[in-house]
């Protein structure tokens, strides 16, 4: 009850602050660090479909480490997709770039179809790669393993392919509560086990993307979005590594969010850290919140927009730098080494 949390010497830099404990410097990685923006990795792309680069561990781990050896990032990201358990559950889809189904999920005897996903037995490249990756990271890097939220990964299977607004989608959760229901719970209970069985394959973060939810109305988010999400953080008790929840557009149900029990939370650029703080309170790691389209303005703005970033997300050392969503593939690389270097310089502490 006296002391001052301590500095763990073990932990990497992006866990303790996700555990709110004292780190060396604010933790930074990059949404989609890892893709096309990189020559290294379209050198990979060029000769291998999307898909297979995720079936395949050894190409995927390579991917995955591209970013890390160039840049000097907190954390590195599995490389897959949030439809690649999916995929494991036996739907038939393809990259396009983006996931398109070949039979949209709209009965109740589509959900019946799906396989409760079993990781070793359906996706055991994933874990595979998540243990090469951990393998090869200094210590003081963390793997984030991750997956897409039941809402999201059920917009895609839903409306069977990408779409802006996901009218479909939102449409047939109005039109087939039920149905929506079972897919919501079926995708819940699988993703459980599949974050599980990356944090036991060595991952040391998980990330759930709430990429879509933010489409849906307030009693919606309530009632659809924010149960499944629940029900995967209930199911994940005792696995003890940090969640991270990406709430992509979702500043008006922040409010619902405060009560998720995750440690950190990822917010979009398009508000202010210092008000989702008020909301979510001192007790949760923020992670964010750089607009993707500020690493193209000249060094001396692009610093500048950096610190408006870091003063926003206050001084509690309960933040992890990213961008507010994934990094543009006419991106600069150079510009992603000045801001990660910026992030640190700005921000280290003295031991
Ligand atoms: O052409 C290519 O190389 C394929 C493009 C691509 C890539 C590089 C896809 C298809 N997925 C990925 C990798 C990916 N996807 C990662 C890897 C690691 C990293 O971040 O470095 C991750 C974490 C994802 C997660 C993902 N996929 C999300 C959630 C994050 C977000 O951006 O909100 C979503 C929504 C998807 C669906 C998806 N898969 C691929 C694309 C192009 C999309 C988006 C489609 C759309 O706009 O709806």
């Amino acid at each position: 009850m006296n002391a001052q949390p301590k500095a763990k010497l073990d932990l990497p830099p992006l866990v303790a602050a996700a555990r709110g404990l004292p780190t060396p410097h604010t933790p930074v990685w990059i949404m989609r660090q890892a893709g096309r923006y990189l020559p290294e990795y379209r050198k990979v792309r060029a000769g291998t479909e999307f898909g297979a680069l995720t079936r395949t561990p050894e190409l995927a781990a390579e991917v995955t480490l591209q970013p890390v050896r160039r840049f000097n990032l907190d954390a590195a990201i599995l490389f897959s997709d949030i439809m690649v358990p999916v995929e494991g559950m036996g739907v038939d889809l393809a990259y396009a770039p983006g996931p398109v189904i070949a039979s949209p999920v709209r009965t109740m005897a589509d959900v019946n179809k799906l396989r409760p996903l079993v990781p070793e037995r359906d996706v055991p490249y994933v874990l595979e790669t998540v243990r090469r990756v951990r393998a090869e990271l200094p210590a003081h890097v963390a793997l984030i393993g991750f997956a897409g939220s039941p809402f999201t990964v059920a917009s895609y299977l839903v409306s069977g392919k990408p779409s802006k607004e996901f009218a479909t989608a939102r449409a047939f959760v109005q039109s087939e509560p039920a149905v929506t229901k079972a897919l919501l719970d079926h995708l819940a209970d699988s993703t459980a086990d599949y974050l599980r069985a990356q944090a036991e394959a060595g991952a040391q973060a998980l990330m759930l993307f709430e990429s879509w939810g933010g489409l849906l109305g307030r009693n919606s988010f309530a009632q659809i979005a924010l149960p499944s999400v629940q029900r995967i953080i209930a199911k994940l008790k005792g696995v003890d590594v940090p969640l991270i929840y990406f709430a992509n557009n979702c500043w008006t149900v922040l409010d619902l969010i405060a009560g998720l029990d995750v440690q950190v939370v990822g917010l979009d650029w398009r508000g202010s850290l210092a008000q989702a703080r008020t909301v979510l309170g001192k007790d949760k790691t923020l992670q964010g919140n750089l607009d993707p389209a500020a690493l193209f303005a000249p060094p001396e703005i692009l610093e500048r927009s950096i610190d408006d970033v870091l003063a926003d997300a206050g001084s509690n050392g309960r933040h992890i730098f990213n961008l507010g969503h994934g990094i543009w593939p006419e991106t600069d690389p150079d510009a992603v080494a000045r801001l990660v270097d910026h992030v640190h310089a700005r921000t280290a502490r003295k031991a």
